[in-house]
């Protein structure tokens, strides 16, 4: 995308009393975009090769892009706000807001080399040539630790740059690590961690600001009920306040008591990160016809 596009847009768009989200048109960061907003209350109406889509049940318009330019649109403000992994964000330069990290797209920026190679540590890579797509974080990394290595820019397939003799190391995002496997290559430092963020414009107006809190609310209402599921469960009295220390639910858990004497069923909320510690010492306890259920949103 031009820079020239960016202005028409601008020019076109400009003030409407909505709030404009830069999302990522088709790859890795979209599907999990567009169901976050779904489940936000924030549906998109998409369309085959669309760049601007709107939004009936919120005052929003989303500019579909690719991830790269999405940092520039929105220190432009050009977009109000944008959806992009924090890799993108670092290595576009702009020092944009964070306003939440998002918890999807999770990946690491990491240096690999042949998987025959004796490494010795970062020293390696004095002298030797890196390929990657990241330079700038790259950059940074080396300046850091005082490497002097030469930073070869490619756009795509970097994985396949040590074996065609055009570097000694790579430095690449690594998900699963597979990719890496599959070219002879293992993973030797992790510079830095990602995951989708929304930043934000540094000049939004107050109707932008007010927009932009109304849907960060929405979007944390989401995440915090994808991290959480409700628990009920039938526990012996002499016990209850044991379980209730495993897990205190939101202000306190629900008790009800049983038809047979001496037990309660409880409700509570438990913490997916948690979630099977948790249950392994309840059970000990005595817990018993243990349900759990997901949560579809969660406002504390
Ligand atoms: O077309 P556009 O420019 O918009 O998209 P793109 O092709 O540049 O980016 P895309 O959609 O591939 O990735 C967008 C963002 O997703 C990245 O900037 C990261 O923040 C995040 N992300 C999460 C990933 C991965 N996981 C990932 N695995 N981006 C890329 N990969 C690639 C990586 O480049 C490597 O080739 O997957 C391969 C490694 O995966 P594993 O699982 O084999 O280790
Ligand atoms: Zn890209």
């Amino acid at each position: 995308m031009l820079v020239q596009d960016r202005n028409s847009i601008s020019l076109h768009y400009f003030n409407m009393n909505k709030l404009r989200i830069a999302i990522q048109k088709s790859g890795r960061l979209s599907d999990e975009t567009l169901k976050l907003m779904s489940e936000a209350g924030v549906a998109v109406n998409t369309g085959q090769g669309k760049l601007v889509a709107s939004c009936s049940s919120f005052p929003l318009e989303a500019l579909f892009l690719r991830d790269d330019d999405i940092p520039a649109y929105v220190n432009d403000g050009v977009a109000d706000i944008g959806i992009v992994g924090e890799n993108g964000v670092k290595e576009s330069g702009l020092n944009l807001r964070i306003a939440e990290k998002l918890g999807f797209s999770s990946c690491r920026l990491s240096l690999a080399v042949p998987k025959n190679i004796d490494y010795p540590g970062l020293s390696y890579f004095n002298g030797k040539r890196i390929a990657t797509s990241y330079p700038v974080i790259l950059k940074e990394f080396l300046t850091k630790h005082k490497i002097t290595a030469e930073i070869h820019s490619i756009s795509g397939s970097v994985e396949i740059a040590p074996g065609i003799g055009l570097a000694e190391g790579i430095f690449d995002i690594v998900s699963s690590g597979s990719t890496l496997i599959s070219n002879g290559l293992k993973e030797v430092e992790t510079v830095m961690r990602s995951e989708a963020v929304l930043v934000v414009s540094p000049a939004l107006d107050n109707i932008r600001i007010a927009l932009l809190d109304k849907l960060l609310f929405r979007f944390r209402a989401v995440q915090k009920a994808q991290n959480s599921k409700y628990i009920l469960l039938n526990a012996p009295d002499d016990k209850l306040k044991d379980i209730i220390a495993l897990i205190p639910g939101m202000k306190s858990p629900t008790i009800m008591p049983l038809a047979i004497k001496g037990w309660s069923s409880l409700h509570s909320v438990v913490n997916e990160n948690d979630f099977w510690e948790v249950i392994d010492r309840i059970k000990e306890l005595g817990a018993q016809g243990i349900l759990v259920i997901p949560i579809e949103k969660m406002i504390v």
